[in-house]
């Protein structure tokens, strides 16, 4: 089995103490740090959502197999974050209400990070107050992720949060999560929307001009 392969099982297995030592072996061998996050990591929490769906997995099985990804994560944080010298611009990213899922928003505040951007993450359950009194200390950007179908709402009662709060037009609001497509986030009158952690970089820069 390739190291790769080996990275993937211990995920899914939410074996954290051979995924970490597993990673640094890989980065050791040459394997680029993109590489082992989409063909190991991503690719192993998407099988993991799949054997949660087939009733094979539970929630605390989904949970470990979380916990390994974001201890992988750590060790690949220096490759994937190149610090940028003067800040771009000012994030404010957080989860929305309600949605616990942390691993995809903390995977794009890393590449944000990486290009320069200054991130305030608010971590999960991210209630519409907390993304505003960011906007009043100066965030241009609120990026939001929401993992649940049922919590994508919370990203529109946001958006209108923030517009009766007079502040809709000195902000640039990026959104996604899995759930998420281009089709919602104007929908819900979102300025962008990404995909992939890549991708919302682009989208960032592109919106503020920069
Ligand atoms: C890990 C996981 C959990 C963990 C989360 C732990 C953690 N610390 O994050 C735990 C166990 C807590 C969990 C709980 C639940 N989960 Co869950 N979970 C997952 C799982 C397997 C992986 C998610 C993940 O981390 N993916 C990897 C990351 C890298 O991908 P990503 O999040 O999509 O992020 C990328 C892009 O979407 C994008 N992106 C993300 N955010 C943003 C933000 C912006 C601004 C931009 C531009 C882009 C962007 O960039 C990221 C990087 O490329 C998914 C399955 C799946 N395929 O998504 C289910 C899944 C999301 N969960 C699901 C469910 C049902 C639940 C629970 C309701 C289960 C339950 N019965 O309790 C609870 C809800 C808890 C809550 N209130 O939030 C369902 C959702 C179904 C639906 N249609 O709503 C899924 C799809 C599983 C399934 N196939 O059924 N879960």
């Amino acid at each position: 089995m390739s190291v790769l392969q080996e990275i993937r099982e211990a995920v899914i297995e939410g074996q954290a103490k051979v995924v970490v030592p597993k990673v640094e072996q890989a980065l050791q061998e040459g394997i680029d740090a993109n590489t082992i996050l989409h063909d190991a990591l991503i690719d192993a929490m998407g099988e993991v959502g799949q054997l949660f769906e087939d009733g094979e997995f539970f929630v605390p099985e989904m949970l470990i197999a979380a916990r390994a990804m974001s201890a992988a994560l750590e060790v690949l944080k220096p490759q994937l974050v190149e610090q940028g010298i003067e800040p771009v611009g000012k994030v404010a990213i957080g989860t929305v209400k309600g949605d616990l899922h942390d691993i995809g928003k903390s995977l794009v505040a890393m590449m944000l990070e990486g290009a320069g951007f200054e991130i305030i993450n608010l971590g999960v359950d991210v209630s519409p107050e907390k993304f505003i009194a960011e906007i009043k200390n100066g965030a241009q950007i609120v990026a939001m992720s929401a993992l649940l179908t049922t919590t994508m709402p919370n990203m529109k009662l946001t958006i209108d949060a923030i517009k009766d709060a007079g502040l809709r037009d000195q902000t640039v609001v990026l959104v996604g999560g899995a759930p998420v497509t281009a089709a919602y986030a104007s929908e819900i009158g979102a300025d962008g929307y990404a995909p992939d952690a890549s991708a919302a970089v682009r989208k960032a820069k592109e919106l503020l001009g920069v």
